[in-house]
């Protein structure tokens, strides 16, 4: 696996590899705000929450909306005028889990919407960070298995993979065909994330 970092930062990235680092998107008081609002959603106070549950609790927050507004204008830059809070997902990556290789367009079956994926903790290597396929967007809507299995395309095996530690804030921006995946939890604690989705407007 190769570095995110120094080798995609620049705007041209999104068409060249598909994806962009974004080191620090979310800082100072955003990103505190962002962090309490999962820490409140999973209190133990309000009991364990089930995935429709927590998605419920934490995607009407205005902690939460209120980042997916802010990149919006960032997104709007790169690609020209989106619209915010198409399908966003906040993550709860307990440990154990890993994401299987795939595109968002696979469920959403828009080939057009990007999504920013922020991390709301640090994510070291054993945390299952998100990694990349670069330039995959090229290759087209690719055959998926059932379920979550994700894509089932021969190429996958030898492909090159760009990803690495995450620090929280830091977020990694892909279009809906970009093949991505995560490395798996290994840790001992929740990975928590959000993955920001926009559309053209
Ligand atoms: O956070 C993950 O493990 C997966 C994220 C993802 O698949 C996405 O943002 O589309």
């Amino acid at each position: 696996m190769r570095e995110l970092g120094a080798l995609r930062r620049d705007a041209s990235a999104l068409d060249d590899a598909g994806y962009r680092h974004l080191p620090g998107l979310v800082t100072g008081h955003a990103l505190v705000k962002l962090q309490q609002a999962f820490v409140d959603a999973l209190s133990p106070n309000t009991g364990d929450p089930s995935w429709v549950v927590l998605q419920q609790r934490l995607l009407a927050d205005p902690r939460v909306l209120g980042v997916g507004d802010a990149i919006r204008a960032s997104v709007t830059d790169w690609v020209g005028p989106v619209v915010a809070h198409c399908g966003d997902i906040c993550r709860v990556a307990q440990p154990g889990h890993v994401t299987r290789p795939h595109q968002d367009a696979a469920y959403s079956r828009r080939e057009d919407a990007l999504t920013v994926w922020v991390a709301v903790v640090d994510v070291p290597l054993h945390s299952g960070p998100l990694i990349v396929w670069p330039a995959s967007h090229r290759l087209g809507l690719l055959d998926h298995g059932p379920g979550e299995s994700g894509v089932t395309d021969a190429r996958l095996t030898d492909s090159d993979w760009h990803g690495g530690a995450l620090t929280a804030g830091d977020a990694i921006a892909f279009r809906a065909l970009t093949v991505h995946a995560s490395l798996p939890n290994n840790g001992s604690t929740p990975r928590l994330s959000v993955d920001y989705r926009y559309w053209p407007a």
